[in-house]
């Protein structure tokens, strides 16, 4: 390890308790090392910097130059009236639902935004302007088109014939990036929803018309002096998250899979053991599989692995971090080295010859953290850079993407050799089988001749699976890594509730050893460990990404599809949940399923208590509107146990609650009724 100097690692005065800080023995181990060697992370300036107790209650207005101006809820509370105004006269319910309105806009701009580089490649890809980048996956080009108006065959002669793959590409490109910015009409994903959903959306105004303007249109009413009515400004928070979720994440998702694959169950590992000692190491940190993608092919290439065993190494081993590493994982394989809050952590490693970075999730801090090791830091994306001298930044470029991608590893190779004597892996990893979407779950689960989610709908009928969740979402510094994720998705599924994954709560899962069909038979109830065991899938369905909690939706979809089980999401047995959220994208996330009709739960603070008006809009009366509502519930058991009441709830409703009750008789139960 390269000496850590003074200057180079500023020792905070408190430092974290690694066992409190984390669940993950490896994240314990390697905050512990840090803190030896004096190199502060996120965990320390968690304990000596605490949050701001009026941004937390949302109600701090920072938008206009009057400001700030800070509206906390009495310590009594509120008795009679509410006068709580900012200069303006901005009450409590606009200064919060602005703030809430924001970060729905920055979050569905993030994924939006990755969307569109997405589509700006397909689209060089149509054009055939680069090389490095191909149709992978001709069926689900095949598949997507239609949705957006792509005539895949045409009539020639009276006859229909199919057409040509260059030519729909070409079209798909074009409708696709059309979604961000057309002129009139409206987002045609939308219609992807169940109908009655959609038909709800009309009927509300709410539909997106196109991704750009909803967002471009928060900023415009959030300004000051616009919009001032909480409920008007939730409506706009409506139209932009469905672009995100129906929309911008959507289109990423399909045009990755056109491009790259779609994904097929796969087995992996996970977690910072995953790093070798006699490798180099490349950990690819950030959002956009653009950059790691070719950053595999070219990790994989002869020319580099010679080149590395040249070096003295035996090989490349690459580990993703966040949502890129999910990318990389459910298309190749390539396991993940840990979840938002271990990206510090693998460097502290000290045997990280270079961490890639994009966009996204990045720590400003691992400039600091590279510099007290061997580690190259690169950022790769012109709209993502950092300040520090030490960081390089080599611009990628998709005409160019082979070229810089080899550039890249062969730094990183270059640097093997620079790395210190005291590197300290932690042993800890765990095996997962990832690479979970609607089509291989139809596959697994789907029955050939009666709706393609038959089985699945027929065991959520017959009460073996009880109902279905989507666990999602960040780490947050400020509550324990990774406790919630696992306390809740283990309670979920000890009560028979399949769970879908995505972001860092599947990685966090990945690495507590739960996506594996063998966990079925240790944590899951009997009628979840039985449909597990006669199929052969985890528990826990690793679906990628957070963009690809659009698989959620369209899984989601196909279910209502397949039927029996009411004719709308907001009908299913089914409930969503960010047990460690922070950012933006979360909030995004969530108002999409809360708006396609999911009940979902946050289990990290949501800034919301100053403004106890809007909180009660947001988490009882959206119900009534879009079928689905807000919650937050920090206690993870109790958090997973509201879920599952809503499951019941929806059970009910549904006519199958009998069943279950049918399903959950123990043995006992069995002969009594035998001998009755
Ligand atoms: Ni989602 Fe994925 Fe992780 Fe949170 Fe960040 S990586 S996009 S935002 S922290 S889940």
């Amino acid at each position: 390890m390269a000496e850590v100097t003074k200057e180079k690692a500023a020792k905070p005065q408190k430092m974290a308790d690694a066992i409190t800080a984390s669940i993950d023995p490896a994240t314990q181990e390697m905050i512990a090392r840090a803190q030896k060697l004096g190199v502060e992370t996120v965990f320390d300036r968690a304990v000596t910097m605490k949050p701001c107790n009026i941004g937390m209650q949302g109600t701090c207005c920072k938008n206009c130059a009057m400001g700030p101006c800070r509206l906390p809820l009495p310590k009594a509370g509120i008795e009679g009236e509410d006068t709580r105004k900012g200069l303006c006269g901005a009450t409590a319910n606009t200064i919060a639902a602005r703030n809430f309105a924001r970060m729905v806009a920055a979050g569905a701009s993030a994924h939006s935004d990755h969307g569109r580089s997405v589509a700006e490649v397909f689209l060089s890809v149509a054009r055939k302007e680069t090389e490095d980048y191909k149709i992978k996956d001709p069926g689900k080009l095949i598949a997507m088109a239609p949705h957006l108006g792509v005539a895949t065959t045409i009539e020639k002669d009276g006859e229909v014939l199919d057409r040509d793959l260059d030519e729909i590409a070409l079209e798909v490109a074009e409708k696709a990036l059309a979604e961000w910015g057309k002129s009139e009409g409206e987002l045609v994903y939308a219609k992807r929803a169940p109908q009655p959903l959609y038909e709800r959306w009309k009927k509300l105004g709410v539909v997106p018309r196109n991704i750009d303007r909803e967002i471009v249109e928060i900023m415009h009413r959030t300004h000051m002096g616009v919009d001032q009515d909480y409920k008007n400004l939730v409506k706009q928070c409506t139209r932009a998250a469905l672009a995100d979720g129906w929309g911008g994440s959507m289109l990423a998702t399909d045009l990755q899979d056109v491009m790259f694959g779609a994904p097929t169950p796969l087995q992996s590992e996970a977690n910072l053991g995953v790093l070798k000692q006699d490798h180099v190491n490349i950990i690819i940190h950030g959002h956009e599989p653009i950059l790691s993608e070719m950053i595999v092919a070219a990790a994989q290439s002869k020319e580099m692995i010679e080149y590395a065993n040249s070096k003295g190494a035996k090989g490349i081993q690459l580990g993703g971090i966040c949502c890129t590493g999910n990318e990389i994982l459910q298309r190749h394989g390539v396991p993940p080295a840990g979840t938002f809050l271990q990206q510090e952590l693998a460097i502290i490693t000290g045997a990280c010859d270079a961490m890639v970075v994009d966009v996204q999730c990045i720590f400003q801090n691992l400039a600091n953290v590279a510099k007290c090791f061997h580690t190259k830091l690169i950022t790769t994306h012109p709209i993502a850079r950092m300040e520090q001298e030490n960081v390089l930044h080599i611009e990628f470029d998709e005409h160019h993407a082979m070229e810089d991608a080899k550039r890249i590893v062969k730094m990183a190779i270059d640097n093997f050799e620079n790395r210190g004597a005291e590197v300290m892996i932690p042993k800890y990893k765990a095996v997962q089988i990832a690479g979970f979407g609607v089509e291989s779950i139809e596959y697994h689960l789907g029955g050939t001749f009666r709706g393609s989610y038959y089985t699945l709908n027929d065991n959520i009928i017959n009460g073996r699976i009880r109902g279905v969740a989507g666990v999602v979402g960040c780490n947050n510094a400020r509550t324990k890594h990774n406790e919630a994720h696992i306390a809740i998705v283990k309670e979920l599924i000890k009560n028979d509730v399949l769970v879908l994954t995505t972001g860092c709560n599947g990685i966090a899962c990945a690495m507590e050893g739960l996506l594996t069909p063998e966990t079925a038979q240790v944590f899951c109830g009997p009628g979840l460990a039985e449909v597990c065991e006669t199929v052969g899938i985890p528990p826990v369905l690793h679906l990628g990404s957070c963009v690809d909690n659009s698989r959620i939706l369209l899984a989601a979809t196909e279910v209502v599809k397949a039927g029996g089980l009411g004719n709308d999401i907001q009908d299913l047995p089914a409930a969503g949940s960010a047990p460690e959220w922070m950012s933006e994208k979360a909030i995004s996330i969530g108002h999409y399923f809360v708006t396609s009709g999911v009940y979902t739960v946050f289990g990290y603070h949501m800034p919301l208590d100053g403004a106890p008006v809007l909180k009660d809009y947001l988490y009882e009366e959206l119900e009534k509107v879009y079928g689905g509502m807000w919650d937050c519930e920090p206690d993870p058991i109790k958090h997973a146990h509201k879920m599952i009441a809503h499951i019941d709830k929806k059970r009910k409703a549904l006519g199958i609650d009998k069943a279950r009750e049918r399903v959950l008789m123990d043995m006992a139960d069995r002969r009594e009724m035998e001998a009755k």
